[in-house]
């Protein structure tokens, strides 16, 4: 099954919607695999936002992610990776949607509350990066039965 890597940023964590955040994914049906708050580390936030490395933003993001506690995650089902996009909403809050965590909650594209993989090559990259194997379940909700058909 398909899974994606998900986190509250600072901001996320801060502003107390880690709970709204969690519930969204539940309540469309995803299932959690992977949880943990965390301090990030330089080097981790170097790591993960790598490709940003030569955007004029990198340094100010990496110190922002290292700046307070994230909550780090792992999502699991069909075509996690594209839906939780959508759940999440476009990078700047004040294009996201209404109903998207960002188009819901937030107003400037260095504070967009969360981050979510953009690809399932990148999701398995960001879930090896983030996360250890035992740090991760294999488990099927029985309420699966009546998410799927
Ligand atoms: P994404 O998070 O929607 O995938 P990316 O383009 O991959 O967006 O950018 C990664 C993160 O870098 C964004 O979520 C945001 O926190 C930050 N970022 C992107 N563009 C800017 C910018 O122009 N100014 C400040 N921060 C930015
Ligand atoms: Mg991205």
């Amino acid at each position: 099954m398909e899974r994606t890597f998900i986190m509250i940023k600072p901001d996320g964590v801060q502003r107390g919607l880690v709970g709204e955040i969690i519930g969204r994914f539940e309540a469309k049906g995803f299932t959690l695999v992977g949880l943990k708050s965390l301090s990030v580390s330089r080097e981790l936030a170097e790591e993960h936002y790598d490709v940003h490395k030569e955007r004029p933003f990198f340094g100010g993001l990496v110190d922002f992610i290292c700046s307070s506690p994230v909550v780090a995650m792992v999502w699991e089902g069909d075509g996690v990776v594209a839906c939780a996009r959508k759940l999440i909403g476009a990078t700047n809050p004040l294009s996201a949607e209404r109903g998207t965590i960002r188009g819901d909650f937030g107003v400037s594209v260095g504070r967009n509350l969360i981050h979510g993989s953009d690809a399932i090559e990148t999701a398995q990259k960001e879930i090896n990066l983030w996360f250890s194997e035992k740090e991760l379940l294999s488990w099927e909700p029985t309420v699966n039965a009546w998410l799927y058909e």
